[in-house]
């Protein structure tokens, strides 16, 4: 099977099914794409939806199939990994677990993210959605184990990779444009503040951010329009 990942090098979306690659040892071919750019054959190969990531596999029988949305991509990598490791829990309790967590991240922290990086400093907006980002983000830190690092555990799985490129973007993005760091003080902050730091030096993680010297310098600029209201819109909606 050839495995083509059509992603874009600064879309956390994309980065959730990039890691899923690294981590999973799955082979690929990494297709740097302008996802902006809707060319009849980008919708093609999009099925319609115009979004990175895509996944795109050719089998040996020359069957094709194309896996569009981060999720889903993370899942069917999870499904095909060749070595055993996997991303979802195998406990079926656990895997409920671990949707409600991954739907929590998408519907009450992601967008909220979104809508502060957009919104004026010190207006209403900027506000609320630093508010309720927060506090999404404590009930999200609440669902971890104790004992750590990761969320369910010593080792990282779907959760914890599903978010970290939103933690990044929340640390970086955030504190550079809106002068916000996340709270300090208090034991379940310090719980998120260890979750991040195994999280951010991880492996898998850190195979995502070629070139790191300048990953950082990189981001911050592709961020600029998102920082003055702008960038894309459907990020902010809340589902
Ligand atoms: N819900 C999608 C979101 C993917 C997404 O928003 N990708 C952005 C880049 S970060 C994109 O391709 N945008 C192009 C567009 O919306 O026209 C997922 O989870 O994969």
């Amino acid at each position: 099977m050839q495995l083509t990942f059509y992603s874009a090098w600064y879309c956390p979306f994309a980065q959730r099914a990039w890691i899923a690659l690294e981590h999973l040892g799955v082979p690929y071919s990494y297709q740097e794409t302008d996802p902006y750019h809707k060319t009849e054959h980008w919708l093609d190969v999009s099925r319609g939806t115009g979004q990175v990531p895509v996944l795109q596999m050719l089998h040996q029988d020359r069957s094709e199939l194309r896996v569009p949305g981060s999720l889903r991509a993370v899942e069917y990598l999870d499904e095909i990994a060749p070595n055993g490791r996997k991303l979802m829990p195998q406990n079926v309790s656990a895997r409920a677990e671990a949707r409600f967590w991954i739907d929590h991240q998408n519907s009450n922290i992601i967008p909220y993210f979104y809508r502060f990086l957009k919104a004026e400093i010190g207006s209403d907006a900027a506000r609320l959605a630093e508010d309720s980002m927060t506090q999404n983000l404590l009930a999200f830190t609440n669902g971890m184990s104790p004992e750590g690092p990761y969320f369910f555990g010593a080792e990282p799985g779907i959760v914890d990779f599903s978010f970290a490129p939103f933690a990044l973007r929340i640390e970086l993005l955030l504190s550079h444009y809106k002068t916000f760091q996340l709270p300090q003080t208090g034991e379940k902050w310090a719980r998120y503040g260890r979750w991040w730091q195994a999280m951010k030096s991880h492996p898998s993680f850190v195979a995502t951010m070629p070139e790191l010297e300048t990953y950082t310098a990189r981001l911050l600029t592709f961020y600029v329009p998102y920082s003055q209201g702008g960038g894309q819109l459907d990020v902010t909606q809340i589902r």
